[in-house]
């Protein structure tokens, strides 16, 4: 029989064998800096709207996957304080936009660890038992022990949400599914800083079959793992 949810551009995930056990929801970077007041991205000038628009969907979907007993998972990106693993390009990037990583704004350092700013929204705070990941690059599984968690958990699929699905979200996707992992990336549950790159975003996804995984809304994701 097995368990699907209704996606495209097939049926996630591919074997039917959507279980708690061996499935985890992913919530990318849902942080002050990539959503809040005065972080990273408003610094930048960008429309907090969008990347504020999944909240209340992951809210839902992380109530109903916590009462199924799905294995939940959440990653902050930041650095250290002392900026050792922060690259020269990435901060003088940062810079010429206005935002410098480590550098002092409304919510503290910039995409620091234990700044302000670098905190997960109070709204989707992780319960005791969840594990954090703390990354310093776009990806989840770059220098972090993500793949080590998941193996031990013996995880095979991937529900990712979070912010920013042209960014993080798409970097720790491609990044899953080459390794493996089968992927379905939650539409509703993630958000760009432009509406055009989150379009094309999960259009990506989509192409060859699924070159990536499968996309579903919160909706289906609820009521595939309700059902
Ligand atoms: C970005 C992220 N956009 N979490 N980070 O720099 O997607």
């Amino acid at each position: 029989m097995g368990r699907y949810v209704e996606s495209e551009p097939y049926l996630y995930p591919y074997n039917g064998e959507l279980r708690p056990e061996n499935t985890v929801v992913l919530v990318i970077d849902m942080q002050i800096d990539f959503c809040g007041q005065g972080g990273y991205v408003d610094k930048m000038g960008y429309d907090l709207s969008l990347t504020q628009a999944p909240i209340a969907p992951i809210k839902q979907v992380l109530e109903v996957a916590r009462a199924a007993g799905y294995h939940i998972m959440h990653t902050r990106e930041g650095h250290r304080p002392d900026l050792t693993d922060l690259p020269e390009n990435k901060r003088w990037r940062s810079r010429q936009i206005g935002a410098g990583i480590g550098d002092p704004g409304p919510c503290g350092k910039i995409l620091i660890r234990g700044e302000p700013g670098w905190e997960i929204i109070p709204e989707l705070s992780p319960l005791p038992g969840e594990a954090v990941i703390d990354k310093p690059g776009k990806g989840s599984f770059y220098a972090t022990d993500l793949d080590l968690i998941l193996k031990r958990q013996g995880i095979q699929n991937i529900v990712l949400a979070g912010i920013t699905t042209d960014v993080c979200v798409h970097t720790t996707m491609r990044d899953a599914n080459d390794r493996g992992y089968e992927c379905l990336l939650l539409s509703d549950c993630t958000g760009a800083t432009d509406y055009g790159n989150h379009l094309a975003a999960l259009n990506m996804v989509k192409m060859q079959g699924g070159v990536f995984g499968a996309v579903a809304d919160s909706h289906a994701f609820i009521q595939a793992i309700q059902g």
